[in-house]
Order: structure tokens, then sequence, then C-alpha cells
């Protein structure tokens, strides 16, 4: 669905006052602080976010699945949500593709019609957790992992495939979430299964192309209930470690057990160069996907603390980082939920930013508890929403694009255009 863009700075004009005024107060009170406004709000505007292509239509749960209607029923119909979701924020100018759910029958022509919404395409993430129709063997007991090689040799072609896929879009990465595991104590040998998953991603490591990476994407369980064989960080970086400096680690906020210290894990993967990204989106129980910000906003802020703080130290050498969101679920409608997800992980970002690092430090050299807390909770109370508005507004953006989406009626024009009953491929 294409914009009208006057729609957009009519919308602006109508919110104008009200926000100069807020941003101006901000300003103000900011530049006292010593921070630079300008700066700040040109970072914010840089700032993008991939789009998973999985999650723009309405999740499921293994009980069911509320499909919404009007949701995309192809990869181009896909691109031209994300296309929707960047002229809303300038912020999203990029989409994360999954094959091979999302297989590009005609890259150029797909590649033609992300670049004129202005998106490029982020990793692109292998599926070997689920079994095709027309596939061979069966991932019933593992694909990477698998104790017999010709599963493996299946499941290493298809990742060869993707790369492939990837390559003809203009991608530079692969995600690969290995689902593999066990579900009983003593079905596989733990050491086994690491040396052969180990020998498949060296396999695929070889295929890759020289400017391009590899995420190892780690999760303690789901599907398999036991074990599984990239279950938490240390794993990935062992891989990652062995396999060379194109594989990176990465952390999906979602893949951690209750009350796990995600900052210190980010931290500690920066310190060795080796976070890769993120799948960002947020969780009360497990890997419950829900929109970013929803639950643990103060999670999401001190995560952002340690990714600022890395990205500033000359102490911390660490490639550039893939931002991608990892959502979806059953009650909202899919496109306010990534506008809400991208707002969220904005908000951190800039919260993050206006932390005072060198009275930090001062107050963690004199081992200030109160003091540490004191400055961190400061820039996390800080209502930041104006810089973020700011940043839109001179990007071309809407000022608020969820209030922008429901006033343009857009999910019903989708509906108009592609029916009540649609279904997104994905989980
Ligand atoms: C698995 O839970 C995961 O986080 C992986 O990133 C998958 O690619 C994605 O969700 C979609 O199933
Ligand atoms: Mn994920």
């Amino acid at each position: 669905m294409l914009l009208d863009k006057s729609l957009i700075d009519g919308h602006n004009t109508y919110g104008s006052a009200l926000h100069q005024k807020k941003f101006g107060l901000l300003s103000s009170v900011l530049q006292d602080e010593g921070h630079p406004v300008a700066a700040i709000v040109d970072r914010l505007a840089a700032f993008q976010i991939a789009i998973p292509s999985w999650a723009l239509g309405t999740g499921g749960t293994r009980f069911g699945r509320f499909a919404g209607g009007g949701e995309p029923r192809s990869l181009e119909e896909k691109i031209e949500d994300v296309g929707l979701l960047h002229t809303l924020n300038q912020s999203s100018g990029a989409i994360s593709l999954h094959i091979p759910w999302d297989i590009p029958q005609n890259p150029r022509a797909i590649q033609q019609l992300a670049a004129s919404f202005e998106l490029k395409f982020d990793a692109v993430n292998s599926n070997t957790f689920q079994n095709q129709p027309d596939q061979e063997n069966s991932y019933k007991f593992g694909s990477l992992s698998h104790t017999d090689k010709a599963v493996r040799d299946q499941a290493i072609a298809h990742n060869i495939e993707v790369i492939r896929h990837g390559m003809e879009l203009g991608s530079k990465s692969l995600t690969i979430w290995l689902s593999d595991g066990t579900d009983f104590p003593g079905q596989q040998n733990f050491r086994r299964s690491f040396a052969r998953t180990l020998n498949s991603f060296e396999q695929i490591y070889a295929q890759l192309p020289d400017d391009w990476k590899v995420f190892i994407e780690y999760k303690p369980y789901e599907p398999h209930f036991y074990s599984t064989v990239v279950a938490d960080w240390g794993s990935s970086l062992l891989f990652c470690q062995k396999l060379g400096e194109k594989a990176l680690g990465l952390v999906d906020l979602g893949h951690h057990l209750p009350n796990t210290n995600i900052e210190q894990i980010v931290s500690r993967f920066l310190m060795e160069g080796k976070l890769g990204g993120f799948h960002f989106n947020d969780s009360k129980y497990g890997d419950d996907d829900l929109t970013v910000g929803s639950i643990r906003p103060y999670q999401l802020f001190l995560i952002f603390n340690e990714l600022v703080d890395g990205m500033t130290s000359s102490e911390v050498k660490n490639p550039e980082l893939s931002w991608m969101i990892d959502a979806s679920h059953n009650v909202k409608d899919p496109l306010e939920d990534l506008l809400q997800s991208v707002e969220a992980i904005k908000i951190a970002y800039a919260q993050a930013l206006i932390i005072d690092r060198d009275a930090l430090e001062k107050a963690q050299a004199e081992n200030d508890a109160t003091q540490a807390q004191e400055i961190l909770q400061h820039a996390y109370r800080t209502d930041v929403r104006p810089l973020l508005a700011e940043a839109r507004l001179q990007a071309g953006a809407a000022l608020h694009p969820v209030a922008f989406y429901r006033e343009q009626k857009i999910r019903q024009e989708l509906i108009k255009q592609r029916g009540e009953k649609t279904f997104a491929t994905g989980l």
C-alpha cells in the first residue's frame, strides 16, 4: 500500500505546536546537563531496526491462531508492509527473511521493490526446525547435529542455499537458530552432538562470502525440553570462537531462563568482539515474543547502557551490529505492534545516550552504589519521547506513527485490498 506523503505532512502540522513545546523544554534541560541534543537526535534518526518477515502476520500458539485481516499473502506484500512501517517511522529500513517461508522467486524484482521503499535486506534465516513437504530426510531427531550424516548434509545444503538467496538480495549475514536438542536424559551424548554440530557449522562457514557474517542464535529450551545443542551464550561463544571471525553471537531477548542478567551477557560478548546482533522482543515467562519494552523496559535500558558503553569505548572492538526484532503474538495488529517495538528500542537507546558516563565511572571507582543508581535512573526516568519525535519529524516520518496509522484506517484499507481472511507464511 502506497501512502500519500502529504497525509503525513498534514498529521505533523496538526501536532507540531505541542511537539515543539515538549521538545523545547527537554532540549533546554538536556543542554543544561551538558548533552549534545542535535547530535543525539541525528543518531536516533540514523538508527534502523530490521523487521522480521514472519512478524507481519498474526502469531499463534500451539493451541491456535486467530488471524487478523489484510495479512500479507506473499513476499511482495510483506515488503510492502515493511515499506509502510518505514514510511511511518523512517526507522525500519530493513527486512529479515526466513527461508523457505520467503523464497524470492524473482530476486531482481524483489530487490527493486525493496529499493523503491528504501529497504535493505538484513540477515537471512535458515529453517531446519520444520520438515518441508518435499524433503528427503526428517529433522525429528535434529538437523546439523543429527547422528545420521545424510540428515546433516541435507541441513548443511539448506543453509548454503539460504546464503545463496541472501546473496541475490544483497544480504550480508546468515542467522542460524538451531533447534536441535533432546527431550530425555541419556538420549544423546552432549560432547558428540556438539562435535557433529561444529563440523556442520564449519562446512557452512566455509561457504560464506568474504564480506558475510554468520550469527549463532542460542536458546535454552523449546522445541526440546531436556537439552538444546546451542543452549546458552557460552555455547554460542564457544562455537563462534572455534569457527572464526565471521561467526558472532546473536542475543534473542526471549531466549534466557527467568531473571538472567542479559545486560552482562551483552557486555561479555562485546568485550570479546563477538556480538553479532539482536532479536528484540519481551517476555514474562519464556520465549513469549511480546512487544519490545512491554514487560521489562528497565532491562532493555540496561542492555542499551552496555551497548552505548561498548560502542563508545576504545577498549571494545566489535563489528557493527545487526538490529532486528523477533516478535509476534496473538492479539495485536502486527503493524501497530512493530511500530511500538521500534519505538521502545529507540527510547532505550535515547535514554542510554543521556547517561552521565563520567559521573557513572567516578561512582564506580568510588564504589558508590547509591550514586550509580541515581545516575542510571535519572536517565531512565527522563521522558525522551520528544527526542524520538523530533528525529522522526526531521526524517519526514509521522510525529505519532500509531495514531497516524489509526487516523488513516490503514488496516481497514489493507483488508479491502487483500481480504478479511488472508494468511501470512510463517509459524
Ligand atoms: C526461535 O524461537 C526464534 O527466535 C528464531 O530466531 C527463529 O528464526 C524465530 O524465532 C522464528 O521462529
Ligand atoms: Mn529469534
